[in-house]
């Protein structure tokens, strides 16, 4: 099973970021563009692994508050592959230090390239000839969501299609809960 850890995004983001991806297409540029329901932010790419169980159980041992991210109007490349980019967050990032620490002090395996969070609007992303257009000077509409859930996903393809399905989540331990302890 390929898996992976993201934010699954609201449907506000959603459709922020096709917005931005109609104003990218509208410029004639081709590539792979990531299907509305795939757009998330990957936190921690396992790949293949066949225990979805133990990584919930390890996702089970990080604790976070619910937190605001805001796409930041920023756009980049890496390569061919052009993403959305997001403000600064240390929640951000310190979420994904417990989520690495964790996988590690159980024994899951994990891609550790450092954590550069981007939001992959398309894959492959061509120009037509002659055409000049430069993604990083691109200003992209902003939209802000509360993260309150972290999600363990499955990629896989059917019928040439890549699905991405939620196999469970942790959730964001709640503020009066917290207060309690
Ligand atoms: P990307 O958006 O930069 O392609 C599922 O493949 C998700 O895991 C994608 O969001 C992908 O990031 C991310 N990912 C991170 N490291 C990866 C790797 N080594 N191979 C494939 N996908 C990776």
């Amino acid at each position: 099973m390929r898996l992976f850890i993201a934010v699954k995004f609201s449907s506000e983001i959603e459709n922020t970021l096709i917005k931005a991806q109609n104003d990218i297409r509208s410029h004639g540029v081709t590539g792979n563009y990531t299907n509305c329901s795939n757009l998330h932010l990957t936190l921690a790419f396992i790949g293949e692994y066949d225990s979805p169980d133990k990584v919930l159980n390890a996702m089970k041992l990080i604790s976070f508050k619910a937190f605001l991210l805001s796409l930041s109007g920023k756009a980049g490349a890496f390569g061919d592959l052009w993403w959305a980019g997001l403000d600064k967050s240390s929640q951000l990032f310190s979420l994904d230090s417990q989520l690495r620490k964790a996988l590690s002090d159980n024994g899951i395996p994990f891609d550790k390239k450092p954590f550069k969070p981007h939001i992959t609007l398309l894959r492959r992303a061509e120009l037509p000839y002659g055409k000049d257009f430069d993604i990083k000077a691109c200003k992209l509409p902003k939209a802000s969501m509360k993260v309150d859930k972290l999600s363990l996903m499955l990629s896989h393809r059917e019928n040439g299609r890549l699905i991405y399905t939620e196999l469970g989540y942790v959730s964001a331990a709640d503020e009066m809960r917290k207060g309690d302890v």
